[in-house]
């Protein structure tokens, strides 16, 4: 009998990896998606994959319990991937509430309807290292105290300890990946390695100018979310639940990893980059530099893909899709 998943955030970047690495594992995938009235579903991020036709989509709201309660009873997972949430962190300063409701409560309202439906599935929180913000070590892991500094990070904070508490109260296997930054060429292009890959591609198609950041000396572990859905998977194979750090222990300036978008694209950075103060943010995370030793060693797992590979993978898929965009 193949094994079950349910993935809510299924539409996400994280989603649509997680979903195309458990299919190639043989599971079969339920994805949990809002319901919208332009399109029925925003499947763009499977469509890319090529594995739109290969998930059950279930609508679902992370808000809703009573609908998650009876999705989880008539699913009946093995496997449960919390990946939904208001993941942009700029957005949950105009959004607060919104964000506390689906980021922080969401994740008890998915833990409920485990406990209540399918106490014996496996359940992993997407914790986030935003939750260090004011860091207060200069290399972080599993020990490092938090300090958050938004109300994403604050929301994060309370899904990865209600996560900890439901294990510890009810059991359940719960575990969760204090996942570092991590993209692709299917990230969101708000977030600013996309931001910036795409801005370099319209330029270099003639079709901007300019590209316009705020702090580029913001510094950030980043990794491939290929590589991070491997480790979600991986950590759901322990025999017992846990806590893990996933990053990639080298961290680069916003403006480093805008130099190697714009060189590999053969264009001077400094010909179109304008900073913006309206873009830098009430309160900021300067630098976040993960430790992911426990991971290695528990289980294995390190990241395959480095920056430079993956920002030109970026520039070079925002470079096809553009340049297909101004042809039609
Ligand atoms: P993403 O691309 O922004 O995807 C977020 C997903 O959550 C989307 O599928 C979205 O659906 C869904 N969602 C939002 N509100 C929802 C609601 N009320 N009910 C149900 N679904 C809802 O994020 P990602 O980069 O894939 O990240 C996946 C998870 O990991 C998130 O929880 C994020 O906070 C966390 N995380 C990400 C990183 C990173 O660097 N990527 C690092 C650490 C932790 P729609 O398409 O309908 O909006
Ligand atoms: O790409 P970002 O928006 O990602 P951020 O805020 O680090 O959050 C991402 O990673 C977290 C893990 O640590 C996740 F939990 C979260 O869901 C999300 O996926 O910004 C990165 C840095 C920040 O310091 C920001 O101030 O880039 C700086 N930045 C400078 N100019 C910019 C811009 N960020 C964005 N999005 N847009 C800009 O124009």
């Amino acid at each position: 009998m193949a094994k079950k998943a349910l993935v809510t955030g299924i539409t996400g970047q994280d989603g649509a990896y997680l979903a195309e690495l458990l299919l190639q594992n043989g599971y079969e995938v339920y994805g949990l998606a809002r319901r919208s009235s332009t399109a029925d579903v925003n499947l763009t991020r499977l469509q890319w994959l090529g594995i739109e036709g290969d998930v059950r989509i279930v609508d679902g709201d992370l808000l809703d319990l009573s609908g998650l309660i009876r999705t989880v009873k008539d699913v009946k997972p093995d496997e449960v991937y919390n990946l939904g949430a208001q993941s942009f962190v700029k957005s949950s300063w105009q959004q607060p509430l919104l964000t506390g409701q689906v980021t922080a409560l969401g994740v008890t309202n998915v833990l409920e309807a485990v406990r209540i439906e399918r106490p014996e599935a496996r359940f992993y929180q997407a914790s986030s290292s935003e939750m260090y913000g004011l860091i207060q070590e200069p290399m972080q892991s599993e020990e490092t105290p938090f300090y958050p500094r938004s109300p994403y990070a604050v929301a994060k904070l309370y899904g990865h300890w209600i996560t900890i508490n439901y294990r510890e109260s009810f059991g359940l296997h719960a575990s969760s990946g204090i996942l570092f930054n991590h993209e692709s060429p299917l990230r969101g292009i708000e977030f600013v390695t996309r931001k910036v890959t795409d801005a370099v591609a319209r330029i270099k198609l003639g079709l901007a100018k300019e590209l316009r950041l705020g702090n580029i000396d913001a510094k950030r572990d980043w990794g491939h979310s290929k590589d991070y859905v491997r480790a979600m998977w991986m950590m759901l194979q322990q025999d017992v639940a846990d806590d893990y750090v996933i990053a990639t222990g080298r961290t680069t300036t916003v403006r480093d990893m805008c130099a190697i978008a714009f060189k590999h694209a053969g264009l001077n950075m400094e010909d179109h980059l304008v900073i913006d103060p309206e873009l830098f943010r009430p309160a900021e995370v300067d630098v976040l530099l993960g430790n992911p030793e426990k991971a290695r060693k528990k289980f294995g797992w390190e990241p395959k893909i480095g920056l430079e590979e993956m920002i030109v993978e970026m520039v070079e898929a925002d470079l096809k899709r553009l340049a297909r965009l101004k042809a039609s």
